[in-house]
């Protein structure tokens, strides 16, 4: 039986819906007549883009938001060609991107300081009685939107304001989202109109009644920064805050696209508060093909914390990719069928190379629409990123202004070329192995959904999970990742992320776990649940796979999800046959794998699950209050049965012996 926190009963007050009063805006009145103002205050053309969508809560939104906001322009974008072009050419004109030499290729520096998600300034508005539960960012609804009035008071002054419309999934689908982007940064829309579908004919497909997602982002007053590109300068003002209530973002002050995309993480946070109330989900998750016998093809969904792998997964040579971030899944018929949200990459840069990223490098070395955020610009208007094959320039412009070969901060630290978390942004029509399916209104089925996290001492690198329940429980819910030398802060500590989607949660932790459970509960025959393990170390601290192996984790979970392998049944789950996984080497690798390799690879790690199970354990009972009494008892099951083994056996248990 699974049991509900009474968090969750004041979670369900939560949602009952008190409008936020029409014209209010904080405590400002706004104008009443709405269509009169817009008339005034776009071009006809723009104008009439408006009134053809019929759509009274459209017309306030923008009414609203060019009041408090006071931009010296507002341009409205359709989904045409023209429209894509001015967008384009803005980002240039407004000193938010910089052509480089190759055709194509624009360069977007973002501030100094403003290099990532800002974790501490994100924040849902509660209103006043309602909870999410311990562990997410929140503030008093009123009192953020009284904030919000404030900062937002003429923020756009002097800038111009597109008026963007999107759809978050295909459109033309039971899967689509529209979205309206409100935001006075050309870099923003730009990099929209690369990662997500254009949206217009979908507002005027779903008419009046379209329930979509709003989105205001001001970059907010700028200063200049390299090769006289302009970046947000008002750093202690920067804000994402988010009202669930009425489905509209706030984004000031910011502009890497963490913070401001508001289609990206911003709109996830959204969904995964309006799938909790319809019952689909809302996932941090690649989506992908992967390519099997006699010409089929398999699809998998993949959650893994940052640097663990997933956007390399996700672009795989010799498979196809649908997407890398974030999918939608949804029951229809019976079958569990996702969609990528978006339709483009916004991609880590560093450490790519022509060897292990082919796809990658070919992408990001040839003549196509791409923007590059942070890193080097050489004198010869070429890019360089850390750990990019050739030379190492000595000179450049980066995030840091004019760069040279030992330049330190203000704490003495060197500066690197390339800035750990640069990216660069670009359609995913580009690849050539994109899948056919990309735009599918009905997505693809599901075969099968992979957990990964970086984790050196406990889990098999390829492992699948003996159902629904227990693989959402304990691949998924204890999704654990350990820090690199990347982030800041000690390396090697483990960091707690279920289903690598707790920093976008916008529901009681507990109450997500429970939906991913429920969800599997209504299917005669769910995906199969997976967990890798690309980061695994012997006692000496040596890798014990190659980059190159994930391909074989992959190769083999196909094989199951189609019932064409088999495999050993351990305390933690299914592993693969020594003699499976020898065949796929030389298959796809060319490579002979030897017995030992494998037992290495395989061996069940008692007292690391054990002290694992711990854990998690702890962190349920204290700082998940609303975790489901199922996800105690799959915990204790799986502990049960390792210490069974460890009676039989030993504490170290080879593959041989199941
Ligand atoms: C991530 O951090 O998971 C990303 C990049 O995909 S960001 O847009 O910053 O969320
Ligand atoms: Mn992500």
């Amino acid at each position: 039986m699974i049991s509900f926190h009474p968090l969750l009963n004041s979670e369900k007050r939560y949602h009952s819906e008190v409008p936020l009063q029409k014209g209010n805006w904080g405590n400002r009145l706004v104008t009443q007549n709405t269509l009169a103002f817009l008339k005034k205050r776009l071009s006809q053309k723009d104008y009439q883009k408006i009134l053809n969508l019929h759509n009274p809560s459209i017309n306030q939104f923008i009414t609203t938001s060019i009041e408090m906001c006071n931009p010296k322009t507002v341009f409205v974008g359709s989904d045409s060609i023209e429209d894509l072009q001015y967008v384009r050419e803005a980002a240039v004109r407004n000193h938010e991107e910089k052509t480089l030499a190759m055709k194509g290729h624009t360069i977007h520096f973002d501030g100094y300081y403003d290099q990532a998600r800002d974790k501490s300034q994100t924040k849902f508005l509660l209103p006043a009685g309602t909870s999410l539960g311990p562990e997410l960012n929140t503030m008093d609804r009123n009192e953020g939107l009284n904030e919000l009035s404030q900062l937002m008071d003429n923020v756009m002054s002097g800038h111009e304001l597109f008026v963007k419309f999107y759809s978050l999934g295909p459109v033309n689908s039971p899967f689509s989202i529209p979205c309206i982007q409100l935001t006075d940064s050309a870099y923003v829309a730009h990099s929209e109109d690369l990662l997500y579908r254009q949206g217009y004919q979908e507002f005027l497909r779903q008419g009046p009644n379209a329930r979509f997602f709003k989105f205001i982002h001001s970059q907010g007053a700028l200063e200049e920064a390299g090769l006289g590109l302009r970046v947000s300068k008002n750093r202690e003002k920067r804000r994402v805050y988010i009202d669930l209530q009425d489905e509209v973002i706030y984004s000031l002050n910011t502009q890497y696209g963490g913070n401001s995309l508001g289609l990206k993480k911003l709109a996830m946070r959204l969904a995964i508060h309006r799938c909790n109330q319809e019952g689909w989900l809302v996932e941090h998750m690649l989506l992908m093909g992967v390519r099997g016998p006699k010409g089929r093809t398999s699809y998998f969904t993949g959650a893994f914390p940052s640097m663990c792998g997933k956007t390399s997964t996700a672009m795989m040579n010799g498979e196809t990719i649908i997407g890398d971030d974030i999918a939608y899944l949804r029951i229809i018929d019976g079958k569990v069928r996702a969609v990528n949200v978006e339709a483009g990459i916004f991609g880590i840069i560093e450490g790519i190379n022509d060897t292990n990223d082919p796809l990658q490098w070919a992408a990001l070395t040839h003549p196509t629409e791409l923007i590059f955020s942070n890193v080097l610009v050489t004198p010869e208007k070429d890019v360089f990123w850390n750990g990019k094959p050739g030379v190492r320039p000595t000179s450049g412009v980066n995030f840091s202004g004019n760069w040279f070969d030992g330049k330190v901060d203000d704490k003495e630290k060197s500066i690197p070329p390339s800035h750990k978390n640069a990216r660069f942004t670009f359609r995913l029509e580009i690849l050539p192995n994109v899948d056919a399916h990309l735009h599918d209104p009905l997505g693809v089925e599901v075969q099968g959904i992979i957990y990964g996290g970086r984790d050196s001492d406990t889990s098999v690198p390829v492992e699948e999970s003996f159902n629904w329940t227990h693989g959402i429980v304990m691949k998924g819910a204890c999704l654990e990742s350990e820090t690199t030398a990347a982030t800041l802060g000690k390396e090697g500590v483990r960091v707690f992320n279920p289903m690598s989607n707790i920093d976008f949660l916008s529901i009681p932790i507990g109450r997500y776990i429970q939906n991913n459970l429920v969800f599997g509960k209504k299917l005669p025959a769910p995906p199969r649940i997976f967990s890798v393990n690309y980061f695994l170390k012997d006692n000496e601290g040596t890798w014990l796979n190659d980059k190159n192996d994930k391909e074989i984790w992959l190769k083999w979970m196909e094989l199951r999800v189609n019932d064409d392998a088999d495999a050993l049944t351990t305390p933690t789950g299914y592993i693969p046959l020594y003699e499976d996984l020898q065949t796929l080497f030389d298959k796809i690798l060319h490579k002979h794998y030897k017995k030992h390799q494998y037992i290495k690879q395989f061996t069940t790690r008692i007292p690391e699950n054990l002290a694992k199970i711990q854990r998690m354990e702890t962190i349920f009972r204290t700082r998940i209050l609303d975790t489901p009494a199922i996800v105690f008892e799959a915990l204790k099951d799986q502990q049960k049965r390792l210490e069974d083994a460890r009676r039989s056996y030993e504490d170290y248990i080879s593959p041989d012996q199941w």
